[in-house]
C-alpha cells in the first residue's frame, strides 16, 4: 500500500515538472536574467525613433484640449488631409514609423466609427476622409511602421465613467481601429483625465476613474493581440512606460525594467528600476512646434540641432523617442516643418550613418584581454557584423569584460554607440570607453556623462556633451571596458562614428 502510495505521488511530481526547461544547453548560451522583453517589445524598440501626428478637431479651434462640444462643422480641412505627405517627411528625418492621433480628448473620431457620431463620415471630401485608413495605407506604401493614438478620456460622451464606455465605446473603437491592418506596431493610450469635460451636456460635469483599473487592460491587450501580435500598448496599457517629461530626454541611467504598470508621475519614469519586476521599456515623447496641435499661435518650430540633441537624448539612452510633427488645417505638413525634418535627417545620416567599427570598414577585435571569449557562437567578433542576432558573451562566473576594437587607421571619432543583446534582458550596471593610438596610452572618452546602463542603445558623445558636435578625437583604437553587470555581459553591437 506503501509502495503504491510512493509511486503514485512521483508519477503526479513528474507531471508537474516544467516542460520548458531544458536540461542540456547545446549552444552553451548565457543564462537569461529576467524580466525578459516579450518579442515584440523587441521589435518595438527596434523602431527606435518615430513621429506623432495630432491632427483632429483641435488643428480648426487652436486649443490643446478640447471640451468636447465643439461642432461636428468645426472640422474643416481645407484640403483632403493627406498622411502620404505626414509619413515621408517622418521618413526623410530618419524615423521609422508613426502613430496619427484619431481621436484625442475632446472624442471626435477621424475615422467613421460605429460607436459615436461624433466622427467624420467616411466620404471622399475632405472633411469626411477617413485619416485612419488613409494613414495605415500610406504607411504600408512607404514600408513605415504605423499605429493609432486612441484617447481613453473622452470629453464629448455622457457615457463616460461608466463600464458602458469601456465596453461600448472605447473597446469597440480600438476594436475598429485593429481592422486597419494586421501589423501594427503601436497603440497609444494616454493617462490624462483632467475630470471635467461636456460630457453629453449631462451631470456631473467633472468626472474621475482608476485608470489602472477602469478602461478593462485584460481585454483590451487580448483583443488588439489577436489581430496585432507586434502591437504595443503603450502607458495605459502597460506595455511601455511615458519618460516622465515632454522635453526630449530620458535619464542617463535608465533601465527598460520597472515595478509599475503605468509610468505617469513616477518618481522612476526617467530611469527605470534596477530592480524591477517587469519589462517597461520607457518612451519619451517630444513637440518640434509651439503645441501638440497645429495653431497660429503656435506656428514656430524647434531648430534641426535641437531635436537632434534630443535624440541623442532618448534612442541614445536606451528610451524610444516620438517626435510630434503637426499638420495644420490643410491637412499637411508646414514647408518649414518639413524643411527642419530633412534638415535632422541630414545630420542623422552624415553624424551616425558610418559606422567606423565593421568588418566591412576594416576594423577587427584585437583583444579581449581579462576575460575568455564563451564557447560557441559568440566570438567579439559578432559586435562587428551588424547582425543584431548574434552577439558577443563572456564565459560564465565574471561579470566584466575588456573588448578592443583596432579601427584600422586613425579616425576621427565623435560618438560610440553600446547596444547589448537585450533579448536575455538588461544587464550592464558600469562601463567605460578609452581610445588609443598605440594600445599603451588611453584616453577617456565621454567626458563627466555617467556611463552606467546600456540597454538597447546607449550613443556617448565624445566630450559627453549632447548639444555639441567638436571636433572628435583621433584614434585608432577603442576600448570598452565593461566593468559591472548583473550577470555575463552579452554585447550585440559596438559603433563609432
Ligand atoms: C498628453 C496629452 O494630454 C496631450 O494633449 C498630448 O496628446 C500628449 C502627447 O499627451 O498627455
Amino acid at each position: 500500500m506503501l509502495a503504491l502510495a510512493l509511486s503514485a505521488s512521483v508519477a503526479a511530481h513528474a507531471q508537474l515538472e516544467p516542460k520548458h526547461v531544458r536540461l542540456d544547453n547545446p549552444d552553451n548560451a548565457p543564462a537569461p536574467v529576467h524580466p525578459l522583453p516579450h518579442d515584440r517589445q523587441v521589435k518595438w524598440m527596434e523602431t527606435e525613433f518615430y513621429a506623432f501626428f495630432h491632427y483632429g478637431m483641435d488643428t480648426f479651434t487652436g486649443e490643446e484640449w478640447g471640451f468636447g462640444n465643439t461642432p461636428k462643422a468645426t472640422y474643416q480641412p481645407t484640403e483632403k488631409p493627406d498622411p502620404a505627405q505626414w509619413l515621408q517627411t517622418a521618413k526623410d528625418a530618419g524615423m521609422r514609423g508613426g502613430i496619427a492621433v484619431v481621436k484625442h480628448h475632446d472624442g471626435f473620431c477621424l475615422w467613421p466609427t460605429k460607436t459615436t457620431d461624433y466622427c467624420v463620415s467616411g466620404d471622399d471630401t475632405p472633411a469626411g476622409f477617413n485619416v485612419a485608413k488613409a494613414f495605415a495605407d500610406a504607411a504600408k506604401g512607404l514600408g513605415m511602421k504605423y499605429g493609432f493614438y486612441v484617447s481613453p478620456w473622452d470629453r464629448s460622451t455622457a457615457l463616460y465613467g461608466t463600464d458602458r464606455y469601456v465596453t461600448e465605446m472605447f473597446l469597440k473603437q480600438c476594436q475598429e481601429l485593429t481592422t486597419y491592418g494586421n501589423d501594427q506596431f503601436e497603440m497609444w493610450f494616454d493617462g490624462a483625465n483632467g475630470g471635467n469635460g461636456h460630457y453629453g451636456g449631462q451631470a456631473p460635469a467633472s468626472r474621475s476613474i482608476d485608470r489602472a483599473t477602469y478602461y478593462d487592460v485584460p481585454n483590451l491587450r487580448y483583443m488588439v493581440h489577436k489581430s496585432n501580435p507586434n502591437c504595443v500598448l503603450w502607458g495605459v496599457g502597460g506595455e511601455a512606460r511615458w519618460i516622465g517629461n515632454e522635453a526630449g530626454y530620458a535619464g542617463t541611467t535608465n533601465w527598460c525594467i520597472d515595478n509599475r504598470l503605468e509610468g505617469r508621475d513616477q518618481p522612476t519614469a526617467a530611469s527605470g528600476n534596477e530592480n524591477g519586476w517587469i519589462w517597461l521599456p520607457g518612451e519619451s515623447d517630444a513637440k518640434s512646434s509651439g503645441g501638440w496641435f497645429w495653431g497660429e499661435k503656435k506656428d514656430s518650430y524647434t531648430a534641426p540641432n535641437t531635436l537632434f540633441k534630443m535624440y541623442l537624448e532618448t534612442v541614445g539612452r536606451n528610451a524610444t523617442f516620438i517626435l510630434n510633427l503637426p499638420p495644420a488645417k490643410n491637412g499637411k505638413l508646414r514647408d518649414q516643418l518639413v524643411s527642419n525634418m530633412h534638415q535632422l535627417g541630414e545630420l542623422l545620416r552624415t553624424r551616425l550613418g558610418n559606422d567606423f567599427a565593421t568588418t566591412a570598414n576594416g576594423a577587427t577585435i584585437v583583444a579581449d584581454e581579462t576575460t575568455a571569449a564563451r564557447t560557441g557562437n559568440y566570438a567579439p567578433e559578432n559586435i562587428l557584423d551588424n547582425d543584431s542576432t548574434n552577439y558577443y558573451a563572456t564565459d560564465d562566473n565574471t561579470t566584466q569584460a575588456d573588448i578592443t576594437i583596432d579601427l584600422g587607421q586613425q579616425r576621427s571619432i565623435h560618438y560610440v554607440v553600446l547596444q547589448e543583446y537585450i533579448r536575455l534582458g538588461q544587464r550592464v550596471k558600469a562601463f567605460k570607453i578609452q581610445t588609443s593610438n598605440d594600445l599603451q596610452a588611453w584616453a577617456d572618452f565621454g567626458g563627466s556623462v555617467p556611463t552606467t546602463t546600456i540597454g538597447y542603445k546607449r550613443i556617448i558623445p565624445q566630450s559627453g556633451d549632447t548639444g555639441n558636435y567638436g571636433n572628435g578625437v583621433n584614434a585608432r583604437y577603442v576600448r570598452v571596458r565593461i566593468l559591472d553587470c548583473k550577470s555575463v555581459p552579452v554585447i550585440s553591437n559596438i559603433g563609432v562614428y
